[in-house]
């Protein structure tokens, strides 16, 4: 019935499916607009894969029905923020707040709601920093305001959390081996956290080091 309630409104469906298509199209390309700057003048990518997703209708009918929402365009509009889904993996901890700080700079973007699941990690181990934001898009005749939700994750949050995903539609283990695999997946995940603090601070030694021969090999000045 929801199904048909949701295809029922067709036209205006498609229309709007197509501008969070647009606003997902506006965040990629900050996001390698911003890659491509950071690799001119640092010489390394920050950011390892972007992907985009938009929420299929089943499962934007599953969050209205968890919510108790109608089922209209303007329900849907303002209640479910991740209907556009952008995910940046980045390579280190730092380069995931360096890009979250530049795009929430940039003044036509505005923050609706952020959760740093990375200082405050879920119980059962999940980070990520989440960003919920609004972009504009430019269409024919209008400019019309878009929310959308950034997940940005190093590659080690992303590696869990796709295994994570996928084990929890492993629906039938025995509570025993659930509680097993619950205990193994967190402590996993507290491996990928030591993983990624250790990476980082290879990098932030290595670069040091850059910063102080670059500064050693600069030309001195004539005493
Ligand atoms: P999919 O397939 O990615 O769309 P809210 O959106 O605020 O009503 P919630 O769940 O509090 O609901 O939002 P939150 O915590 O920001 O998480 C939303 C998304 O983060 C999820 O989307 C996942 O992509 C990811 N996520 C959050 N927690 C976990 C976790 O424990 N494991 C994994 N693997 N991913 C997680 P969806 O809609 O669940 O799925």
């Amino acid at each position: 019935h929801s199904i048909r309630a949701f295809q029922e409104l067709s036209s205006s469906t498609r229309d709007l499916m197509s501008c969070y298509r647009c606003a997902i199209m506006e965040i990629e390309t900050k996001f390698r607009v911003l890659n491509e700057r950071f690799s001119l003048q640092h010489d390394r990518n920050p950011i390892d894969s972007i992907q985009s997703r938009l929420k299929s209708p089943d499962s934007i009918l599953d969050k209205m029905l968890r919510k108790k929402l109608p089922f209209t365009l303007e329900a849907i509009e303002n209640n479910i923020f991740d209907i556009a889904g952008i995910r940046v993996v980045c390579s280190f901890v730092d380069d995931i707040y360096m890009l979250a700080d530049c795009l929430l700079q940039q003044d036509d973007i505005t923050l609706i709601e952020r959760k740093d699941y990375i200082k405050n990690p879920k119980k059962n181990g999940y980070r990520s920093l989440h960003l919920i934001i609004e972009v504009p898009i430019f269409l024919q005749n209008e400019k019309k305001i878009m929310k959308a939700e950034v997940q940005l994750r190093t590659i080690a949050m992303e590696f869990w959390a796709n295994l994570e995903h996928q084990l929890r539609y492993k629906k039938d283990l025995s509570p025993e081996l659930m509680e097993q695999t619950s205990y193994q997946l967190s402590e996993c995940a507290r491996l990928s956290a030591v993983l990624d603090e250790q990476m980082q601070a290879i990098r932030d030694i290595i670069e040091k080091e850059e910063d102080s021969s670059e500064k050693n090999d600069s030309p001195k000045k004539p005493s």
